[in-house]
């Protein structure tokens, strides 16, 4: 099943926060990399009080899939460990707030599938330049939500400049 997931720091050192979940994520036996987006260094979305995040997109291939349920949550578990395992901690009250690492399923093929552990499309990845940007950059004709990236960036108010966004 072909996957995209966003991956975001900011906390440390960013850049090799991203590095760091990308192997991690490349451990698992049924999980292949088909690509990744650069790094884009964004500004804070939800909780503006807190450093800029470094944010990337990749594209993964999950084999051995039974269900589409059983595929998001045996996958977002194993996120949730590579997570855990770089030391990311949950400070319930600042659900957006700074992280050392956060990965974020954004699509599982064009499926809809909510589960306990997740939602699929991600619920916020429509109102999200540093999500959309880098999505484009390696899934130029993909649609979240029957939407082309492409229209949903057009309905955004947000600046690139270099691999700056501004939101
Ligand atoms: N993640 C959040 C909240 N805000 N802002 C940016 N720029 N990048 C993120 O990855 C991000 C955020 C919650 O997961
Ligand atoms: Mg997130
Ligand atoms: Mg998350």
């Amino acid at each position: 099943m072909r996957c995209y997931l966003c991956l975001g720091s900011n906390l440390g050192n960013t850049e090799e926060n991203l590095a760091k979940a990308v192997a991690g994520i490349c451990e698992h036996s049924q999980i292949k990399l088909m690509a990744t987006s650069s790094i884009y260094k964004t500004e804070p979305q939800g909780d503006k009080n807190q450093e800029w995040f470094a944010n990337q997109v990749i594209e993964i291939e999950y084999a051995g899939v039974r269900s589409l349920e059983y595929a998001a949550d045996t996958l977002m578990s194993y996120l949730l460990g590579v997570e855990a395992g770089m030391g990311r901690s949950r400070d319930e009250a600042r659900r957006f707030g700074p992280r050392v690492i956060d990965i974020d399923i954004i699509l599982l093929e064009n499926y809809c599938v909510s589960t306990s552990l997740v939602d699929v499309p991600h619920k916020r990845a429509l109102d999200r330049a540093f999500v959309l940007i880098p999505l484009q950059e390696i899934a130029p004709h993909i649609t979240i939500q029957n939407i082309a990236v492409d229209e949903a960036l057009a309905r955004l108010e947000y600046r690139l400049e270099g691999n700056k966004i501004y939101q």
